[in-house]
């Protein structure tokens, strides 16, 4: 099959000049990665644009970095910030506008104020989508004072993405063991049961047309789903639920390729999701973009599903067609 050039990414990372990490927010990179990383990340022209041609990739969709506004205790100041972000991704974008596209930055600390937000970037700047990364100052979005957030998504009809972000708490688990911080494991951890307690919580009974885009091939659920509703389904304590778990996950949850470039977890993606929920991402500038891009061409799955993930996925759930 001839290369694919009009791939479309949707975990593709920049940053606004005030919300670069901080050092010690990204202190378990090797610091020569680092460097790299930080040049790439406020950079939008020749750099970025380049390594997508290379990588055959037609549009980036692109989001503020990790940990972004989430970790803010000033509410206020987080709402200025995701305001700023948003404005400068905007003027970014319509630098190159047919080769990037917006996922909104949001403040949830204020949650109206989050949602008025979203809808300034959907109706007035174009973005396609938001995306938070992990829980805000410890709140996960199951909690009620979140319901007027999924509404706006709804109302919009926009997908929601939901990045890993810095924990706040310290399990035990975790203890004594810094090298599973971060990317390594504990994020993976955060993020799938965020999302656990999404569909435990009942989220997606409350809001039916929700859709959940989830990068790192579905944080391990897809690999779950069975067990998922075997234990779930003898399980005595917490609310019934009017579907068993891995309904609710194949119904609202999209999964991206991001940072996972092996073809044994696609394969239990696309068989446990869907050839239809799954899209190719690359993570960019934390991972290689040509790594990304050479194994999706040349994994091990039926050239129509590939065109699937590739592109025709994200073109009809983000309207880009
Ligand atoms: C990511 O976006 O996946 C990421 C970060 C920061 C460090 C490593 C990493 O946002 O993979
Ligand atoms: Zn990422």
């Amino acid at each position: 099959m001839q290369k694919i050039t009009n791939k479309i990414a949707l975990e593709e990372h920049f940053s606004a000049p005030r919300l670069q990490p901080s050092i010690k927010d990204v202190a378990f990179f090797d610091p020569e990665v680092l460097r790299a990383i930080e040049v790439a990340l406020p950079e939008f022209q020749d750099q970025r644009l380049r390594a997508m041609d290379q990588a055959g990739i037609s549009i980036a969709v692109l989001s503020q970095t990790a940990p972004g506004v989430q970790s803010i205790r000033d509410s206020v100041l987080a709402a200025e910030l995701a305001h700023e972000a948003n404005d400068f991704l905007h003027r970014r974008i319509e630098t190159a506008p047919k080769r990037f596209r917006g996922f909104a930055c949001l403040a949830l600390q204020d949650v109206d104020r989050a949602c008025d937000e979203l809808k300034r970037c959907i109706q007035e700047l174009g973005f396609v989508g938001a995306l938070v990364n992990g829980s805000t100052n410890g709140a996960y979005l199951d909690e009620p004072q979140f319901a007027p957030f999924w509404h706006t998504l709804e109302q919009l009809d926009v997908p929601f993405y939901l990045h890993p972000g810095l924990p706040t708490d310290h399990p035990q688990a975790f203890r004594g063991h810094p090298e599973l911080e971060g990317p390594v494991w504990r994020w993976t951890c955060d993020t799938a049961t965020h999302v656990l307690r999404l569909v435990f919580g009942g989220v997606f009974d409350r809001h039916h047309t929700a859709r959940l885009i989830l990068g790192h091939m579905g944080e391990t659920l897809p690999y779950m789903l069975w067990r998922l509703d075997s234990r779930a389904a003898v399980t005595t304590v917490g609310r019934g639920l009017s579907r068993p778990p891995a309904e609710t996950l194949r119904h609202h949850v999209m999964v991206t390729t991001s940072g996972v470039c092996a073809d044994a977890p696609l394969r239990c993606a696309l068989e446990a999701m869907g050839a239809e929920a799954v899209m190719f991402s690359t993570d960019y500038p934390y991972e290689d973009i040509q790594v990304a891009a050479n194994w999706i061409e040349n994994a091990d799955l039926p050239d129509d599903q590939r065109i699937k993930v590739c592109v025709a996925n994200a073109e009809r759930l983000l309207r880009l067609g």
